[in-house]
């Protein structure tokens, strides 16, 4: 599959890679690392990166605008995006011809040429197997792609820590590092926490609840995220902090959109994403995503929740 996906890389000029809204490290880096090789490894050819700004993000990798047109001779590329409804800009669909590489749960098979690996701890990784796999013949690693490939690796496995982190990891991470990137100052960017981000940290820590089962909760209201002034996105990300609670096995944060409220669920060893497709998602076994709409169906996922660290 990876010679196939070169090959017809090979035989494109226009390039437009996608990746999935709400992005993460791992989006931009698999996304953004897979451009910087191709540019480089290919200076005639144009090569466009798509999808809403993260601010957070900004500082890995700019978005490109490109006009509808442009589809119409395109090879699209999305990374790292499980289903076509989270595709960041759905102009993807308009291109000639669509490959898919990611390493979620491969649902939703579309593309005319699908790399899913579910193995794989980040789609960055992937990333830079395909740079592995064509460095023969024809692809150049510049550091800017390395910086972008690591920093989704780190992204993905929370430092090496995620039970997704294998010996593979470690090895392609050992060689993105000798690229010459310094993994501090990325780090610096990565895992900076705004002062207000901090202090609902601290209140979560206070207030979560924890069945005698293992399951875990926090619910973050609109009134909260005004109150702290944070942002859905970044209250999102704070849900890892309950992970090394002892007593601890899966557990479940909701946070409060306008129109719905965002599950993220996440569990030690006990496998979640079943939970989550029953709620309007879907993800890895341990890490997974999914939406409601009312705060009565919250407690029928922590019902829910709960019935799985029962049975398990
Ligand atoms: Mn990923």
């Amino acid at each position: 599959m990876k010679q196939q996906i070169l090959e017809t890389i090979r035989q494109n000029d226009t390039i437009i890679i996608h990746r999935h809204v709400r992005p993460d490290p791992d989006a931009y880096g698999s996304q953004c690392g897979l451009a910087e090789i191709l540019k480089t490894s290919y200076p005639n050819k144009s090569i466009y990166v798509v999808g809403e700004t993260e601010p957070s993000l900004e500082f890995l990798y700019k978005m490109d605008i490109v006009a509808d047109d442009i589809y119409n001779e395109a090879l699209v590329i999305v990374c790292d995006t499980a289903n076509q409804a989270r595709v960041s800009d759905q102009r993807y669909k308009t291109g000639k011809s669509i490959i898919k590489i990611d390493h979620h749960p491969n649902d939703d098979k579309y593309g005319d040429l699908l790399w899913v690996d579910t193995e794989a701890s980040a789609t960055s990784e992937m990333i830079y197997e395909l740079f592995l796999a064509g460095k023969e013949e024809d692809l150049v690693l510049s550091k800017k792609a390395a910086e972008l490939l690591y920093a989704g690796i780190v992204g993905d496995t929370g430092r090496f820590l995620f039970p997704s982190t294998t010996e593979k990891t470690f090895q392609y991470a050992s060689a993105l590092i000798s690229e010459g990137i310094q993994p501090t100052s990325l780090y610096d960017e990565l895992y900076k926490t705004k002062r207000n981000v901090a202090q609902l940290s601290g209140y979560v820590l206070q207030n979560f609840t924890l069945t005698s089962y293992g399951s875990a909760h926090m619910n973050i209201t609109k009134e909260m995220l005004q109150q702290y002034d944070v942002t859905p996105s970044e209250a999102s990300q704070l849900v890892s902090i309950l992970g090394n609670i002892d007593g601890v096995r899966a557990w479940a944060f909701f946070v409060e959109e306008s129109s719905q409220i965002r599950v993220r669920l996440r569990s030690k060893d006990i496998v979640i994403n079943q939970l989550a497709k029953k709620y309007n998602g879907g993800g890895h076994p341990l890490a997974s995503g999914a939406s409601v709409y009312s705060w009565e169906e919250v407690e029928n996922v922590l019902k829910d929740l709960d019935l799985l660290c029962q049975q398990n």
